[in-house]
């Protein structure tokens, strides 16, 4: 292994250089040579100046996140920056790639930074429930402004170098050559003996600000929350960088990192932070299997779906031929698509000249034989099995042998699907979420006889157009819409037995979701379910009276709640209380007041369950996969990892103790509790850690 952090002399320029694949990582192994190098580069008196920098594809992308939850190594990164900070001579940073959590951290211990054209510079330790535990929160406000500070360090977005410049963050861009631009800019501050002020006492920024302004902006911040700590805990100590001293803010930096670094919370979204990374590696799709290549796109249907998906292609740079039935579909499809990226354009997170670009990466066609020159095509038609067999009969004649045929399906039967073609080993699904150029989550279904360079392209492709992919087996509904059904299975009877869709949501909202599933249903429309149920002759008692007065949800103005004048704010509808209440006296049913914990147990435990038959099943790989199918796709709480780290939290004993007395009182499958779930409850072992193919 190669030394982590090595110097190389530039006449009296020192150039410290780590070197930690894959991301730089301030680990341990970093941290100590580092640490011993600055002290001696301190005090030798034949350096005038100090470069530092990184070898590899980044700068440093932060601490060692596998590192947390770990007995504390000194030096730590406070301990590095400290060193750093006190160096009497003018220390740079020459920042490519990506300079992330500690990685910003150390660079703000420079006196100087010097970012490269596509360098990235973030504090993202908020999206692992965390906030900068290194002195950024106290450090970075000095530079840029607690305002600017506090959207940087609440958000975790990253600024590009141009915005870096312009806000005091780096002292300069460099065009390519970045070390050797880092040495001559050390150089000259050296020779002109320009004073290097550590940041920890630059005021300039701070001083006089405008509190009443700056609690204003916290407090709406604080609204998105929905329940995490960490951007309050950002928040807070941005806070305290503007009105306490430099010390007494960074001690209370520190006392919020380790609380937030032992919570639940930030557990949850580091065990998130490194599924998401195991999902995109499927079981049997190694390094080894060479993915066919993409350079065109097409995709069958311009409705919300399709749409959607042409643009998510688009957005990741991949031209696109995008088919309807005919030019009336079409032109209606592209006017929103056009529309969308109108949209993007009025709030200033698209050019005009990037939305003409996109659009010209579309080329609409009514004709099949167009899509003879994609190399992916992707059916996004009505969800109907007669419907899809047809389209996939066309594209087996007119598609290249090379192409990769998927169907963006959320129900149906891919293998039968595959089986309506000539080269099923060439079929997959490609399950994206709506709007599906904005849903991270892409569920990539396997048919059995999908070929391995066929998932490895997908895999790739995914990544190409930023979403989150998650390899799942065949099944109904795959994995997310199979848990949802188990969800909402016994919804109707807590409704019928006491609750009303406002509690229900209620409880949902409480537990971090964005909204609840009668809000959701509205919003998705109830007709939807309807039309499933009725196909497969299964019955909900209120939702089908609902949908029979034409209660669709938002479309119509009325659903489970009512919307008035077409807002999209629900409105609790006597209507529906009186029809839920004769419903439940037609069923004889006594209606009672339902508990917060008897709907989790009924609505959140089953879905639990039922991802545990997934996995016995072998319809996923890992439990970790299906906590990035929920916190991707159905926004479930990222402050509780998802359904199987949640329920670690919860307890397996509990939930399986609580499915066993809700089975005996109605005997439902879905409260069933599974030959797995009882293992591991027996056992003591997490269910987020359970990996199929080693049980
Ligand atoms: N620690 C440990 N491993 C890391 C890591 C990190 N900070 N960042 C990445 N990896 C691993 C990752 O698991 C994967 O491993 C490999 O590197 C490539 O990553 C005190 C508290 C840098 C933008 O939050 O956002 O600093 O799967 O697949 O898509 O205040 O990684 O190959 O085995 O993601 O090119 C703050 C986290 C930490 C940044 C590159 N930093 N990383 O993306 O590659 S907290 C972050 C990223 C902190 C201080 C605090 C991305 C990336 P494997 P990858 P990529």
């Amino acid at each position: 292994m190669t030394e982590a952090v090595t110097t190389t002399r530039d006449g009296e320029i020192a150039i410290v250089t780590i070197d930690n694949p894959p991301v730089n990582a301030t680990s341990f192994r970093v941290r100590e040579p580092l640490h011993k190098l600055l002290e001696t580069l301190a005090g030798d008196s034949s350096v005038v100046a100090i470069v530092l920098t990184c070898a590899g594809r980044t700068f440093v992308a932060g601490a060692d996140i596998a590192e947390f939850g770990k007995p504390a190594q000194r030096p730590d990164l406070r301990d590095v920056i400290a060193t750093l900070e006190a160096i009497q001579k003018p220390t740079v940073a020459a920042i490519h790639g990506t300079a992330l959590g500690g990685g910003l951290e150390l660079a703000l211990g420079c006196h100087f930074r010097i970012a490269d054209r596509e360098a990235k510079l973030a504090l993202p330790e908020v999206k692992l429930g965390l906030l900068p535990g290194a002195g950024g929160t106290v450090r970075l406000p000095r530079l840029v402004g607690p305002a600017m500070a506090l959207k940087m360090i609440v958000s975790g977005a990253p600024v590009s170098a141009d915005e870096a410049l312009a806000s005091g963050l780096a002292d300069a861009v460099s065009e390519s050559n970045l070390v050797a631009n880092a040495v001559a800019f050390a150089r000259d501050r050296a020779a002109r003996g320009v004073a290097s002020v550590p940041v920890r006492d630059r005021t300039g920024q701070i001083v006089g600000a405008d509190l009443a302004a700056f609690d204003a902006e916290a407090a709406e911040l604080a609204k998105k929350a929905r329940g995490l700590e960490a951007p309050l805990a950002c928040a807070q100590s941005v806070r305290n960088a503007i009105t306490l001293p430099f010390d007494e803010a960074l001690a209370a930096e520190r006392e919020m990192f380790v609380k937030l670094v032992s919570g639940d919370q930030s557990r949850a979204q580091r065990h998130l932070f490194f599924a998401e990374r195991e999902a995109a590696r499927a079981p049997g799709i190694g390094k080894e299997v060479a993915p066919r290549e993409i350079r065109r796109a097409g995709i069958i249907g311009a409705g919300t779906m399709g749409g959607g998906i042409a643009m998510a292609f688009v957005n990741g740079g991949v031209p696109v031929t995008l088919l309807e039935m005919n030019r009336e579909a079409l032109d209606r499809g592209l006017a929103m698509i056009e529309k969308n990226y109108a949209i993007s354009v009025s709030r200033g997170s698209l050019s005009e000249d990037a939305k003409a670009e996109r659009m010209a990466l579309f080329s609409p066609t009514t004709d099949y034989a167009d899509l003879a020159e994609c190399d992916l095509i992707i059916e996004a038609v009505f969800e109907d099995m007669a419907v899809k067999k047809e389209v996939f009969g066309k594209l087996d004649v007119v598609a290249k042998p090379t192409a990769v045929l998927a169907t963006n399906t959320s129900y149906l039967d891919v293998n039968e699907i595959a089986a309506s073609t000539s080269r099923p080993q060439d079929v997959l699904g490609l399950h994206f979420f709506s709007p599906a150029n904005v849903m991270k989550l892409l569920e990539i279904v396997r048919g059995e006889k999908t070929a391995p360079d066929v998932l490895a392209t997908v895999l790739g492709v995914a990544k190409r157009i930023g979403k989150v992919p998650v390899v799942v087996n065949v099944c109904h509904g795959f994995v997310g819409n199979r848990m949802l059904s188990a969800r909402s299975d016994d919804a109707e009877n807590l409704l019928l037995e006491g609750a009303s869709p406002g509690e229900i949501d209620q409880v949902f909202t409480g537990f971090g979701w964005p909204m609840g599933p009668f809000q959701m249903y509205d919003m998705a429309g109830l007709d939807i379910g309807w039309r499933n149920r009725k196909a497969r002759g299964q019955l909900a008692v209120i939702a089908d009276r609902l949908c029979e007065q034409g209660r669709f949800g938002q479309k119509t103005g009325k659903g489970f709640y009512r919307y008035d004048n077409g807002s999209r704010t629900p409105v609790p509808d006597p209507e529906v209380a009186q029809l839920i209440e004769d419903s439940a006296r037609e069923r004889g049913i006594e209606r009672r007041a339902i508990s917060a914990e008897e709907i989790i147990e009924r609505m959140l435990y089953p879905m639990v369950n039922e991802g545990t038959k997934i996995l016995e099943e072998g319809i996923a790989a890992r439990a970790s996969d299906i906590d990035i199918v929920w916190t991707n796709g159905y926004g479930f709480p990222v402050g509780k990892g998802g359904p199987m780290f949640w329920a670690d939290l919860e307890g397996l004993p509990k939930i399986v103790e609580r499915l066993e007395y809700w089975h005996g009182r109605s005997g439902k499958d879905v409260f069933l509790p599974s030959a797995l779930l009882k293992r591991l409850a027996a056992e003591g072992r997490p269910l987020s850690g359970y990996i199929v193919a080693t049980g």
